[in-house]
């Protein structure tokens, strides 16, 4: 399949849909740099500079899972961190460590005392846009060990320099950390004012857009040093990991925020995808791996070529991937379930067609049924993601979604609540309908952290957690949750999380 690369030079926010207010940020910037794709990868000399990396976010304000559900999902590892960090050791930058502060349990005061004990020069900061109030919590701490700070991930990509409003922050990376945080610690080695990088930002300057990169040239993300035992899913047997094997979709779905690198397919090669699962087999004695693409099965040649490598290794693992229901072809099935892949997650969303249609899914009832029923014959089990409280959803249509959900032979379901994300089709819709207020994220940006966004209807999260409840409070799921708990060892997760479902009180998206 083929993406939408934007074009060369072309700004990063295309279609953004976030209305802009003026923020008081005075800056000067200059003429952006040209787009070129310089990876640093010089050869490595040992370089002082110390560099953490850091995600310290974890359950947040604006999340689209009910409470009791994201607070036993799991704690699944970063993979944007884990690329930056072989890029800088490639670069030959040895002092690096990662802080994944859910892994670790650490709170912010626990952050700010073990920055303060490894006293790096340069700290990292991973964020996504709901995440935010944790990572500005981490970019203070870091500032107060004197560390210069620079701010990156999925939410840089909507707001970019706004993020300078917040005096720990230096630096804003837009787009690949993999090239931007080697070409800036280059720079500070060297004592200098980084210019002509390209992604990053700061007061005084801004370097245009970042390049692309495909990941296989970066090599595989560092797990060394990581609490490997720490991650965990409530969806597989430990240890488990996760890996990507391509990145960006074309689809463009209404809810869905696309960053520049989302909008070109970039494929690794089955040879590098197969290599690294062997590695977390060999390496970390990993049970199951869980692929963190957009959609796995956009490039079926190559899915078949992967399970072929997989056979021709005799690779001994258990693997799961995203996919929608128009890009699994029985043929693919069989292959993929013939080379260990045990669960399919599925985007189908909605049950209502019109709902559908308005998400701009591009599928319908039929391919939905066709596609989960085709997997379950081929032995591999059926997640289906789906989401409630859409803009003016009636209750006969969230029912719809429900009915659809437990029809389906699906074996797990999660039910999200709509939620407008800055830089979607869906926030602009909301914005012109009145549902939201249109500045209700340009304050997030700034620090009002103690405000959901609005549900898009009346008791959206109600209705997530009736939707849980039916589906997963019935005697068809007793089977299929036994042989999960058995086949994982998730027991206690898998039963606390049923319990708190059939509490009606404990369901809340957490408050501020
Ligand atoms: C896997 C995944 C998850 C996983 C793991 C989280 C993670 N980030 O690894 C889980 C399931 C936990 C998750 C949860 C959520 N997610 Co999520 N997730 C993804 C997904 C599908 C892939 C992420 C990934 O691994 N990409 C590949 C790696 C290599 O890229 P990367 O991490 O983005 O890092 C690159 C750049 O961003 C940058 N970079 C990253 N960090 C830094 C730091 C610095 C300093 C610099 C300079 C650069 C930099 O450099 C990296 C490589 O060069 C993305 C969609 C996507 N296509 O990216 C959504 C996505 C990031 N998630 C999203 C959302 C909304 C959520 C949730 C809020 C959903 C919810 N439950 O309510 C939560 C929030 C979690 C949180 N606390 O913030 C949105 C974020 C939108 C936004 N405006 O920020 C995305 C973009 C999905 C979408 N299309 O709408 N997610
Ligand atoms: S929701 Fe999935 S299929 Fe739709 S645009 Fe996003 S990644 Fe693509």
């Amino acid at each position: 399949m083929t993406g939408t690369a934007p074009p060369q030079g072309q700004p990063r926010r295309q279609g953004g849909t976030r209305p802009r207010t003026a923020l008081p940020i005075v800056n000067a910037f200059g003429p952006p740099a040209p787009r070129s794709a310089p990876l640093r990868t010089r050869p490595p000399r040992s370089r002082r500079l110390r560099i953490a990396l850091v995600r310290h976010h974890d359950l947040c304000l604006n999340t689209r899972q009910i409470n009791a559900v994201q607070r036993r999902a799991g704690v699944l590892p970063h993979l944007g961190l884990g690329y930056i960090h072989t890029a800088l050791k490639k670069a030959g930058f040895g002092n690096v460590v990662q802080i994944d502060t859910p892994a670790m349990g650490l709170d912010g005061e626990g952050l700010r005392r073990l920055l303060a004990d490894y006293r790096p020069d340069l700290v990292g900061v991973t964020t996504t846009t709901p995440g935010l109030p944790g990572a500005i919590e981490a970019c203070r701490a870091a500032k107060s060990t004197g560390a210069r700070v620079i701010l990156g991930g999925s939410h840089t990509e909507v707001y970019d320099r706004e993020n300078l409003y917040h005096a720990c922050i230096d630096y804003v990376g837009v787009g690949e950390g993999v090239t931007i945080m080697p070409a800036l610690a280059e720079a500070l080695e060297h004592g200098d004012e980084p210019e002509d990088i390209p992604g990053l930002i700061s007061r005084t300057y801004d370097g245009g857009a970042a390049p692309m990169v495909n990941l296989e040239d970066v090599g595989w993300p560092e797990r060394e040093g990581l609490p490997v035992d720490r991650f965990f899913s409530i969806m597989a047997p430990r240890p488990f990991a996760t890996m990507i094997s391509s990145r960006g979709c074309p689809f463009k779905c209404s809810f869905c925020f696309k960053q520049a690198v989302d909008r070109r397919s970039m494929y690794r090669s089955p040879d590098d995808v197969v290599g690294e699962m062997a590695h977390l087999r060999e390496r970390w004695g990993v049970k199951e791996i869980m692929f963190y693409d957009d959609v796995f099965t956009l490039h079926r040649g190559r899915v078949f070529e992967i399970c072929e490598q997989i056979h021709d290794k005799g690779l001994k693992v258990r693997w799961e991937a995203p996919t929608r229901v128009d890009l699994v072809p029985g043929k693919l099935l069989s292959a993929m379930s013939g080379a260990g892949c045990v669960r399919l997650r599925f985007g189908i969303e909605h049950g209502d067609p019109e709902i559908l249609r308005r998400m701009r899914k591009e599928s319908n009832l039929e391919k939905i049924e066709d596609a989960v029923t085709s997997a379950h014959l081929a032995g591999i089990k059926g997640f289906g993601y789906f989401i409630v409280g859409w803009l003016r959803e009636s209750r006969e249509q969230f029912r719809r979604t429900v009915d659809l959900a437990c029809r389906l032979p699906l074996d797990y379901a999660s039910f999200y609540t709509a939620t407008p994300l800055p830089g979607t089709p869906l926030h602009e819709e909301c914005v012109a309908d009145g549902a939201i207020p249109g500045d209700y994220w340009d304050s997030f940006v700034q620090g009002q952290f103690t405000r959901r966004i609005g549900y898009l209807v009346q008791g959206a999260e109600a209705r997530a957690r009736e939707a849980y409840r039916s589906f997963f409070l019935r005697r068809e799921m007793v089977r299929p949750l036994l042989t999960h708990m058995a086949v994982t060892g998730q027991w206690r997760n898998t039963a606390s999380g049923l319990l708190s479902l059939a509490r009606s009180d404990s369901n809340t998206v957490r408050d501020f």
